[in-house]
């Protein structure tokens, strides 16, 4: 077999982590003809837990798991990875404002970005799960000038993914029926689903339905989704959000092939998103980078829907600015 290719995940102890350690592991991200090395990354007083999920991961016996690493020092832990994949993040207390929550999860992202700049691999592709994603990705490139700014991409697949199914089920029809489908802007309840340039079997998947139905139902039910499935589950979404952080980096590794996707990434000025901020756009992947998709048109409401969405990011950007994280 091959050198290992070495992936990072932060928080790794966490709900999400344990969905994602697994599929990794199996190959669901590299397929089974590449070794993984996973670096996985703690606070200290979780390295316990830790230890018992790699006697689990042990005991899976996966022939694609060359190794594991664990520890609670980014630079140690970030040495020479390919992949790293920034899920571990502080959770929103009682009393705390969305202020508070950019300031503690800032000061994680300073340093994680830090210590990427310092020893991540030269080809590292760093994709952040943990909220706010769009923003904390912001940070940590900010805090890695030596890496190229596109190297930072946030989730927002798994509105992604959401958005496709509660579609396809309403249309009755299969997800790989539905093309170029894309989330845009931010990873909260502003994200735009766009479905004037989404195709259904080859139809505008717009035309096929109520524009009341896409307003009041389809776009606010995508946006409180994960209230909904903590509602029923006690927990927040943790598989779902592991699928698509696996969807995601496997697609920006691998490529898409042609099929659009939605990727958070920093903007280049496309369709009037200010530049350099990390946002929503569909995008294609081929030889390991990623193209947003030019020359859709945006009807008025998608513009409109998207500009809110951008001013949220942009205002998350601003207050960040402000604590003196970027
Ligand atoms: P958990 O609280 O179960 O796990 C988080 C883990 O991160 C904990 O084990 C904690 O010890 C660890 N951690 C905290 N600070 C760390 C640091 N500085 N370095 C390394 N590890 C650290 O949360 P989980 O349900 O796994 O969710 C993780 C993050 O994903 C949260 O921020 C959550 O809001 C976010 N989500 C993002 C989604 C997205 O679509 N972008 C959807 C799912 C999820 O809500």
């Amino acid at each position: 077999m091959s050198t290992p290719v070495k992936v990072a995940v932060t928080g790794a102890a966490g709900q999400i982590g344990y969905s994602l350690l697994f599929r990794i592991a199996s190959g669901a991200l590299l397929g089974p003809d590449t070794p993984i090395e996973l670096r996985l990354l703690e606070i200290t007083p979780a390295l316990k837990a830790l230890e018992g999920v790699v006697m689990e991961l042990d005991d899976c016996a996966f022939p694609t798991l060359a190794n594991v690493v664990i520890g609670d020092d980014p630079e140690q832990v970030f040495d020479g990875v390919n992949a790293a994949m920034l899920v571990g993040a502080m959770p929103r207390k009682e009393g705390m404002d969305r202020a508070d929550l950019l300031a503690a999860n800032g000061r994680i992202f300073t340093g994680q970005g830090a210590a990427l700049g310092k020893v991540a691999a030269d080809d590292v592709k760093i994709l952040v799960t943990g909220n706010p994603a769009n923003t904390n990705a912001l940070i940590a490139k900010s805090n890695a000038p030596d890496i190229p700014a596109e190297r930072f991409n946030a989730l927002t697949r798994l509105d992604h993914n959401r958005a496709l199914s509660m579609l396809a089920k309403h249309l009755e029809v299969a997800v790989t029926d539905v093309e170029g489908l894309a989330i845009w802007g931010n990873h909260d309840d502003s994200m735009y689903p766009d479905l004037y340039n989404t195709r259904v079997n080859g139809k505008v998947a717009a035309d096929l339905v109520d524009e009341a139905w896409i307003t009041d139902t389809y776009i606010p039910t995508v946006a409180t989704r994960g209230g909904a499935i903590i509602k029923a589950r006690g927990l927040s979404s943790a598989a779902s959000a592991a699928n698509a952080t696996i969807d995601h980096m496997r697609d920006w590794m691998l490529g898409t092939d042609g099929k659009v996707v939605s990727m958070s990434v920093p903007s280049d000025g496309s369709y009037g998103v200010e530049e350099g901020l990390i946002s929503s756009f569909p995008c294609t992947v081929a030889d390991g980078q990623y193209s947003i998709v030019q020359g859709l048109e945006l009807n008025e409401f998608s513009k409109e829907r998207i500009a809110a969405s951008v001013a949220r990011l942009a205002s998350e950007r601003d207050q960040v600015r402000e604590l003196g994280l970027i």
